[in-house]
């Protein structure tokens, strides 16, 4: 197929979706590509037992729609996957998304032609698309991190990633599993997988730091309050950090001016709420160490309380700064090691040597299973985007300008792209906020920007490299005055071996929407628009 549009937007999760809705609205032609066979995106691939979005189900949702907003109804406090996946179809089907969308295919190239001032897009199914615009709406945790042992091909039993999960479901009744992995994904399907397998062994490399997400069905009253104000609820929400939380009671002071037993029975009140909100009881964890070790000692005290097996609980404890990693809100997590079917392997001091045709070799000792599930996480923020061949002005390689690491002006631009946007890019605050927040921030404002474009009879739109090093210099500043850099996340991209470590999203939704407006104010500042 050879085609011709204004827009071509990569991924059809929350991103792509509303980009194609508002494209629509501004009556330009918009084609999606999607390699899944219908929307959903991240909640469309992760159907492992447990999947689960960690803020709550009536922040989790689009805004942009008065009626839609008011007339869904979620069943639970945190939705399950089914449910958000359910909502995002329902959402295609209400605006009739799904004719713009082209569902099992993968962007596989995009070109910037100067001459044209116009992008081509090339398939895994053999379409080329000339576009004006180019958006990328890849999202940030959709490209699978597989590890690879020596021995994987000989492993006879079943593999499967939490992040690529057969649709039929996978049935370990009578099975013997090992989970490899302890991040969100570890820990939401290893209580259920505990509770079908024979045996399952954990495969723990880092001890995570879980708080109980003390999940239930969803409060009627409070969905009638919320609802009776949605809006207002909404941009209480977007005044917060992380652009969710605004009902959640903050501290204000430091956690070391704090009297021993008053901030003990903070912290039990907050776990017995549940939720991220264990982290603000006071201002300073992720500034001082200190400050961060008090709250840390509480959790593994909790641990050491839940897992009956002392040698089981002092593994189970991290030792690392607390909210470094993205905290994990748990059901019956450190609970899950008292069955007597569960065991747990440290693989940070006899890391995985190889698999053979049973199982997995750790310190010289064979643990053989049945099934294997990689929980190992996600090639982060640039996994996706780096997959296609994206080249630029002069024929310049995005993979090579981001060889060092991604840069971008506001997360939304790379110098040397013309035309080109990115939807929760890296430098943005993306992963550290409520995602659908960000996403709308990011669709409506690139939205303006094309329509002050077409207002001043500007044919491209590009970023200065100028606006860019600055804006990853105040990106690496934001993050490193505080406790984030400190540890091996995929914020950093240190999960994944070989990628270079850059902090990649911004801390501070507040302060970025700010800096937008203050670009579209100074008549897009840090972006050349050069005429037709
Ligand atoms: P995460 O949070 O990246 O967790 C991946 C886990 O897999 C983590 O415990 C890793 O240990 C472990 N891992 C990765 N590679 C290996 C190897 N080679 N050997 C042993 N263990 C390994 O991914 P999730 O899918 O759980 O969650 C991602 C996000 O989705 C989450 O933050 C929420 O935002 C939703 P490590 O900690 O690197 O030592």
């Amino acid at each position: 197929m050879e085609k011709s549009v204004d827009v071509v937007v990569v991924g059809a999760g929350f991103a792509g979706m509303y980009m194609v809705h508002r494209m629509r609205g501004e009556g330009r032609s918009v084609l999606a590509f999607e390699a899944g066979d219908d929307v959903g995106g991240t909640w469309y691939w992760n159907r492992y037992p447990g999947a689960r979005c960690d803020v709550e189900s009536m922040e989790y949702s689009y805004s942009f729609d008065e009626e839609l907003q008011q007339e869904w109804e979620w069943t639970e406090k945190y939705a399950p996957q089914p449910e958000i996946l359910k909502y995002a179809q329902h959402v295609a089907d209400r605006f009739d998304l799904r004719r713009d969308i082209r569902f099992s295919t993968r962007v596989t190239s995009a070109h910037w032609d100067a001459v044209s001032a116009r992008w081509t897009i090339r398939t895994d199914q053999d379409d080329t698309v000339s576009a004006r615009w180019f958006v990328l709406a890849t999202g940030c945790l959709s490209s699978a991190n597989k590890p690879h042992f020596e021995g994987e091909e000989s492993f006879a039993g079943e593999t499967y990633h939490t992040g690529d999960w057969p649709h039929a479901g996978v049935d370990f009744t009578g099975k013997r599993v090992a989970v490899i992995g302890t991040g969100s994904s570890g820990v939401q399907s290893i209580p259920l997988i505990a509770e079908q397998a024979e045996h399952l062994t954990v495969l723990q490399r880092t001890a995570t730091y879980c708080i109980p997400a003390r999940n239930a069905p969803i409060d009627e009253s409070k969905v009638a309050r919320i609802k009776s104000a949605y809006r207002d609820f909404r941009a209480r929400n977007r005044l917060m950090t992380a652009a969710f939380g605004a009902d959640t009671p903050k501290g204000t002071t430091s956690v070391l001016e704090a009297d021993p037993a008053e901030r003990e029975s903070e912290f039990e009140e907050r776990w017995s709420r549940g939720g991220f909100g264990f982290l603000s009881s006071y201002v300073d964890f992720l500034l001082r160490p200190d400050s961060n070790e008090i709250v840390a000692d509480f959790v593994r005290k909790k641990i050491s309380g839940i897992v009956k097996d002392p040698d089981t609980a002092r593994l189970l404890q991290p030792t690392n700064v607390i909210g470094c990693k993205r905290l994990v809100l748990d059901t019956n997590y450190y609970e899950t090691f008292n069955r007597p079917n569960v065991s747990l392997v440290d693989v940070n001091v006899h890391p995985i040597e190889r698999l053979t045709e049973r199982g997995i070799v750790t310190g010289g000792t064979e643990h053989v299973v049945d099934a294997i599930v990689y929980a190992t996480g996600f090639d982060a923020m640039t996994g996706s985007i780096m997959r296609i061949d994206i080249t630029g002005t002069d024929g310049r390689r995005l993979a090579d300008e981001w060889a060092a690491g991604p840069a971008t002006y506001l997360g939304l631009a790379v110098a040397g792209f013309p035309n080109m946007f990115i939807i929760t890019g890296p430098g943005s605050p993306s992963v550290l906020t409520n995602m659908i927040m960000s996403i709308e921030h990011h669709v409506d404002w690139i939205t303006g920007l094309m329509r002050h474009a077409d207002g001043t009879r500007t044919r491209t739109v590009e970023t200065t490299p100028a606006a860019q090093d600055s804006w990853v210099a105040h990106v690496n500043a934001v993050a490193s005055g505080t406790l984030y850099p400190s540890c091996n996340s995929w914020y950093l991209g240190a999960n994944v071996p070989g990628k270079p470590r850059v902090f990649m999203p911004l801390i501070g939704f507040p302060q970025y929407v700010e800096k937008c407006d203050q670009v579209v104010g100074n008549g897009y500042e840090g972006f050349v628009l050069a005429p037709a």
